[in-house]
């Protein structure tokens, strides 16, 4: 047998162990040992039930995303889940940790299933624009009903192993910590009522009721419309539940669904988000921050700013448990800033997500202060004031006089200079910046910016304590906007200069919606404010001039759109005469519209651009880091894989052309790559 795979036979139980770390995916070695395994306990007479179980932290968590894409070697999942399902002994799956995908598809070529109450269970393939391919779609709803077979699959979120109980996808629950016990008194137990071989593929009750009814999966799809739009699973997802129930038998089923997976597994949208299910767990390697470097303990957090951006920002550490020392210049701020941060949570428990004990509990770990003076046994500060770099340097220097030694000082700045701001201390190397996206408790991007002396230890303890804390760490170097706001600038200026030369408003946000944003960058200035948006300088602008004209957008009066009570939009007249008049001024001549692509291109192509220069420049430690910043930044729409996953598939030399026919130089490095032949990402 492989070396993955241990057999040991307990009281005439067979329990087969998969052991393949990290999380037991199911690449070539744990087929083969399950291949193996399964023929070794069925030709044992001795063994009445075969439990199969996985060491380590979880049961099997997928198929090897790995090996997609690739040739697969024999045995595949399907040869190795007949051996499964055809045994004739009993089978049970012994469930820990997340049964995922082809995880909880092996779960279900078992006759039984049990779990502990920690574990949970689900197929989350639509998660990377697939559908479980190994009969997933046609088991699950048989199991649980089509309704709930859709949400499940459609949903792609791990259930919880109680509420996986109660919708039948598991059948027994095993106490905690004595699963390998449980499961085999459970096959025991089998042996003696000489339980039937119920295989899920023979299940019928379940699906009847939906048969003949095709308004199910139109209803579904309808319902979630707004969810799926752009993505492909969604669509074959309920094509393939429909095939489990209309279908004239199992294998007719099992023939569909491989051939809508295939078809996702073709397309550039799952290329984009499984290329992307890896980008996110790379941010965290910094190549010269080895993960053994030792880390700082953070123990009690300071906050300085209880507006919008530190109350979010201090809510993060709220909801791990760590204490917060929340800073205001004002008890009137103070009182305001913390008010807001138990509405939240008030909000969060009404909506039974939290108890009112949870509420307390949190809100218990803010230590409010009105002087930095309150800071000095903190073992990590996140400024949140002014962003304005006198007050910064300011505030930098009064913490390096009052915190402890040992302590991490951070600037939660958007734009400005770190090394500056650390040149303010006499401990450059305890400075960060740690540059949250607002709103800040929800957003899950989290920039790391290493200035030129933040030490190894505190790079390292940054970028922990962010996963700590749920978010996604993504290392910046210093520059102006770092990586994601600086990116997306020339997005923002290029779509006012772009309505100068003729397409409109509406158009420019249709194409970029339709592109997949949630919306275009009009909609978008409209709903911050264009006031806020800081388009009132001195040189004449698009913004500014609506500015003056009163228009502050869906807040007072409208901006580029005007809107009626139910918040419609149309565009405005004003607008118009805005832009009519900014052209005209500019000897900017009106060439009229553009078609989508071309839009998309003019506003998009420069994104890709200011991206190979955050590479060339060493901002960015590699490319699908800028593609992280964008999608959890910006939401830049995941299954085009953010911008220079999305560059390399329109090829960059394409893209090369398409920015000198706008008057742009291309980087360096977009012109070599362009040259060689080469791509961004893998
Ligand atoms: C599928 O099953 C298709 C079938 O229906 C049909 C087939 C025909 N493959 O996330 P972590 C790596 S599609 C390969 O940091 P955690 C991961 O890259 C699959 N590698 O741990 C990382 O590597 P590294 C459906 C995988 O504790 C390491 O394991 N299943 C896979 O935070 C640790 O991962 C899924 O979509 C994989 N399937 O979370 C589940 N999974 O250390 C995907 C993980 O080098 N996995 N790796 O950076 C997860 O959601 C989480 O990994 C899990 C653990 C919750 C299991």
């Amino acid at each position: 047998m492989s070396d993955v795979g241990s057999i040991s036979i307990e009281d005439g139980i067979g329990v087969l162990t998969i052991d393949n770390p990290p999380v037991n995916a199911l690449g070539l070695r744990a087929r083969q040992a399950l291949r193996d395994g399964f023929a070794q306990l069925t030709a044992d007479d001795s063994v009445r039930a075969i439990v199969l179980i996985c060491a380590g932290r979880t049961f099997f968590a997928g198929a090897d995303i790995s090996e997609f894409g690739k040739p697969i070697e024999q045995p595949d999942l399907a040869a190795v889940f007949g051996i499964v399902e055809n045994a004739t002994k009993p089978v049970i799956a012994a469930i820990h940790g997340t049964a995922l995908g082809g995880g909880y598809e092996t779960a279900l070529v078992c006759h039984y299933r049990i779990a502990v109450p920690s574990a949970k269970v689900g197929l989350p393939e639509v998660n990377l624009g697939l559908l479980p391919g190994a009969g997933g779609t046609q088991r699950l709803p048989r199991v649980v009903g089509v309704e709930a077979a859709l949400e499940i699959i459609g949903g792609g979120k791990p259930i919880p192993a109680k509420k996986a109980l109660e919708y039948g996808m598991i059948d027994a629950l095993a106490e905690e910590g004595k699963l390998r016990e449980d499961a085999i008194a459970f096959a025991k137990k089998i042996v003696v009522e000489r339980a039937p071989l119920l295989r899920v593929r023979d299940r019928e009750d379940k699906i009847a009721p939906a048969r003949g009814h095709p308004e199910i999966y139109a209803d579904y799809l309808k319902k979630n419309a707004r969810a799926f739009r752009g993505y492909k699973a969604p669509g074959n997802i309920a094509k393939a539940v429909e095939a489990s129930v209309e279908s004239p038998d199992f294998e007719t089923g099992m023939t569909r669904e491989h051939a809508l997976f295939e078809e996702l597994l073709n397309s550039t949208e799952s290329a984009a988000q499984r290329y992307y299910f890896f980008a996110e767990r790379e941010t965290g390697k910094v190549p010269d921050v080895p993960s053994g470097t030792p880390t700082i303990d953070i123990v009690r957090v300071g906050v300085i700013g209880a507006g919008t951006m530190g109350g979010g920002i201090a809510m993060n550490f709220l909801n791990v448990g760590t204490p917060v020392t929340l800073v205001e210049m004002t008890q009137e701020a103070l009182d305001r800033g913390i008010g807001v941060i138990r509405r939240n949570y008030e909000a969060t428990a009404k909506k039974g997500r939290m108890t009112d004990a949870q509420v307390e509990q949190r809100m218990a770990l803010i230590t409010p202060a009105l002087g930095l003076e309150a800071l000095a046994d903190v073992d990590l500060v996140i400024e949140a004031v002014f962003e304005e770099i006198g007050i910064k340097k300011d505030v930098f220097g009064k913490l390096d006089a009052i915190c402890k030694q040992g302590a991490i000082l951070a600037s939660n700045t958007s734009f400005l200079d770190l090394d500056e701001i650390a040149a303010a201390t006499k401990r450059p190397e305890w400075v960060v910046g740690l540059h949250f996206f607002s709103p800040a408790n929800v957003m899950r991007l989290l920039e790391v910016v290493r200035g030129r002396k933040t030490s190894k230890e505190v790079v390292a303890t940054a970028m922990k304590l962010a996963k700590a804390i749920g978010k996604v760490p993504v290392l910046a170097g210093v520059c102006y906007g770092f990586i994601a706001n600086r990116i997306m600038r020339p997005y923002m200026t290029g779509a006012d200069d772009l309505v100068l030369e003729g397409p409109t408003p509406p158009e420019v946000d249709k194409a970029i919606y339709d592109y997949g944003f949630a919306m275009g960058p009009f909609q978008m200035i409209d709903l911050v404010g264009l006031d806020v948006i800081g388009r009132g300088g001195n040189e004449r602008t698009l913004g500014g001039d609506l500015v003056k004209r009163d228009r502050l957008g869906q807040k007072k009066n409208g901006g580029f759109y005007d809107y009626d009570e139910r918040r419609n939009a149309t565009f405005s007249p004003v607008a118009a005469e805005v832009i009519a008049d900014l052209a005209r001024h500019k000897g900017v001549e009106n060439k009229g519209g553009l078609p989508a692509d071309a839009i998309v291109a003019r506003l998009l192509y420069p994104v890709v651009n200011e991206g190979a220069k955050v590479l060339q420049e060493g901002i960015a430690l590699r490319a699908s880091d800028i593609d992280v910043a964008a999608i959890l930044g910006y939401n830049w729409p995941i299954y085009t894989g953010g911008p220079m996953f999305w560059a390399d598939t329109v090829g960059l030399d394409k893209v090369v052309e398409g920015l000198r026919a706008m008057g742009i130089e291309p980087a360096e490095i977009l012109v070599g790559k362009a040259k060689a032949g080469e791509r961004f990402t893998r």
